[in-house]
C-alpha cells in the first residue's frame, strides 16, 4: 500500500536554454514524493521520442503546456492506484497510454518525466538512494566521466563541424580524484585558449566547454592535448580523448556528403580522416562518426579501426533496444549512448542497457544538450553499473549537478566505492 502511487501532479519550468520543460511529481502513499525534469535534445535522432511542444507565439512555440496537461488529466489519473516500486508495469502503463512509437501522442517529454518522477518516488518510499533502488545494495561502481571541454557542431556558434570534444580521465582510483584531473585540465585549456586565440575564445557552448573560434577539427585536438600536458598529464596514461561527431548534422543528403573543415568530404575520405585522427591521438571513443543514414560505414570504420577506439551509436541507434541490438550484433557499433528522453520512459532505457551489457556492449549514460538540475542520471549510471556517463564539462550548473551527486554517492558508498577507471574504454 504505502508504495502506491496517491498524486502525479506537472508544471512548466525552464532548462538550461532558457526553454520551456517540464518538470512531474509522484508522491506515493508512504509520503515517498520524487520530482524529475524533462531534458531536450538539439541534435536529435530522426526516430527520437519527440517532445510534445505548443507552438503559436508564447514562448516562440516551445512551451509544453499541452505535454502539462496530457500529463494532469491524462497520465497521472491513470497511474494513481498503481504500485510505484513495480515500475515496469507503471511505464508499461504510460507506453500503453501513449501508444505510438515515438511518442507523440502525450510527448516524450511528459513521459520521461513522470516515469523518472516515479522510480524516485519508489526509491524515496523504501527509504534508500535511488542508485540502490536499481541496482540493489551491489551496484557501487562509479562511473568514468567523458567530459565535453569544446563545443562545436550545433552546440556552438562556432565553425567546429564536430559537435563534441572530450577528455576522458582514466588514470585514476577515485570517481573524486578522474573528476579533478578533468577540472584541472577545463583550466589549463581556458587559459591555453585565451592566450593563443584570445579572451573570447574561452565563452561557453552549450554543454559548458569552450567555444572557441577554432576551424578545423585538428586544432581542437591539438587544443586538448596542449592543455593536458599543461596540466601535467600524459596523454594515453592518465586521459583518453573522446569524440561525438554527431555527423547526421553535417552530412548533405543530396550529395552525399560531408562538410567538415570547409571541405566536402565522402563517406571513405571521412573515414580515412577519422584513422588518422586516431593514429596521431589516443581518440578511444568516436560517437555518431556518420550520419545515421549509413549504418554500413559505421561497420567498415568499426572493422578498420581494429581494437583502438570504441565506435558509438547516438542518433543512429536513439535508445531503442531493436536497433541497438540489430546495430551491436551485425558489429557496426561497439556501444550506444543511452538518454531517456530517447525512447520515454525509464523501463525501455533499461532493457537497451541490459541488452548492451550482456552481449559485451557498451553503455553510456547521457546528458542532453538542454538539461537542468535533475541529477536522476547520475543514479542511473550507478545503479545500473554501465561504468561510463556523458555529462559535459565540469562547470555550469545543469552539468555540476550530474558530477556532484556522483560526489555524494561516492561520499556515502566511502570505502565500498569502485571506480571504473579505463576498463569501459577498452574492448
Ligand atoms: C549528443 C547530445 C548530448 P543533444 O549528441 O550526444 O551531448 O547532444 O542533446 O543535443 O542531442
Ligand atoms: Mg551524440
Amino acid at each position: 500500500m504505502e508504495f502506491d502511487i496517491t498524486y502525479v501532479k506537472a508544471l512548466q519550468v525552464l532548462d538550461s536554454r532558457g526553454n520551456p520543460t517540464i518538470e512531474v511529481l509522484v508522491v506515493t502513499e508512504g509520503g515517498g514524493y520524487g520530482r524529475a525534469i524533462a531534458p531536450a535534445g538539439a541534435s536529435r535522432g530522426k526516430k527520437e521520442a519527440v517532445d510534445l511542444r505548443d507552438g503559436g507565439v508564447r514562448f516562440l512555440g516551445m512551451g509544453v503546456s499541452k505535454a502539462v496537461e496530457a500529463v494532469n488529466k491524462v497520465l497521472g489519473p491513470a497511474l494513481v492506484g498503481l504500485n510505484s516500486s513495480d515500475y515496469r508495469l507503471v511505464d508499461k502503463k504510460i507506453v500503453e497510454i501513449d501508444g505510438t512509437q515515438n511518442k507523440s501522442r502525450v510527448g516524450g517529454n511528459a513521459c520521461v518525466a513522470t516515469s523518472l518522477a516515479n522510480i524516485k518516488a519508489a526509491a524515496d518510499t523504501m527509504g534508500v538512494p535511488l542508485f540502490t533502488f536499481i541496482g540493489g545494495f551491489k551496484a557501487r561502481l562509479l562511473p568514468t566521466p567523458l567530459m565535453n571541454i569544446i563545443n562545436g557542431g550545433v552546440h556552438a556558434g562556432n565553425e567546429l563541424a564536430f559537435q563534441e570534444f572530450m577528455i576522458i580521465p582514466v588514470g585514476a582510483d577515485k570517481f573524486s580524484e578522474a573528476l579533478r584531473i578533468g577540472v584541472e585540465i577545463y583550466w589549463n585549456l581556458k587559459k591555453f585558449l585565451k592566450e593563443r586565440y584570445g579572451p573570447s575564445a574561452t565563452n561557453v557552448g552549450d554543454e559548458g566547454g569552450f567555444a572557441p573560434p577554432l576551424k578545423r577539427v585538428e586544432e581542437a585536438l591539438e587544443a586538448l592535448s596542449e592543455a593536458t600536458k599543461l596540466a601535467g598529464y600524459s596523454l594515453d596514461n592518465d586521459v583518453l580523448i573522446g569524440i561525438d561527431a554527431a555527423a547526421s548534422q553535417f552530412y548533405d543528403e543530396k550529395s552525399s556528403k560531408y562538410l567538415v573543415d570547409k571541405r566536402l568530404l565522402s563517406t571513405e575520405e571521412l573515414l580515412s580522416m577519422y584513422l588518422d585522427l586516431t593514429d596521431r591521438y589516443p581518440i578511444a571513443y568516436l560517437e555518431d562518426p556518420f550520419s545515421e543514414e549509413s549504418p554500413a560505414a559505421f561497420r567498415d570504420l568499426r572493422t578498420s579501426l581494429k581494437n583502438k577506439t570504441l565506435v558509438i551509436g547516438d542518433d543512429l541507434t536513439v535508445t531503442r533496444e531493436d536497433l541497438i541490438t540489430q546495430y551491436l550484433r551485425g558489429g557496426f557499433i561497439d556501444g550506444a549512448i543511452i538518454k531517456v528522453n530517447q525512447v520515454g520512459t525509464y523501463t525501455e532505457a533499461e532493457n537497451s542497457v541490459r541488452a548492451l551489457l550482456s552481449s559485451g556492449g557498451k553503455a553510456i549514460i547521457s546528458h542532453r544538450s538542454g538539461e537542468t538540475e535533475d541529477n536522476t542520471i547520475a543514479h542511473i549510471a550507478v545503479g545500473l553499473e554501465t561504468g561510463l556517463i556523458k555529462t559535459g564539462a565540469p562547470a555550469r550548473g545543469e552539468r555540476t549537478a550530474k558530477y556532484n551527486e556522483l560526489l555524494r554517492i561516492e561520499d556515502y558508498l566511502g570505502d565500498e566505492a569502485l571506480f571504473a577507471g579505463r576498463k569501459p574504454l577498452t574492448k
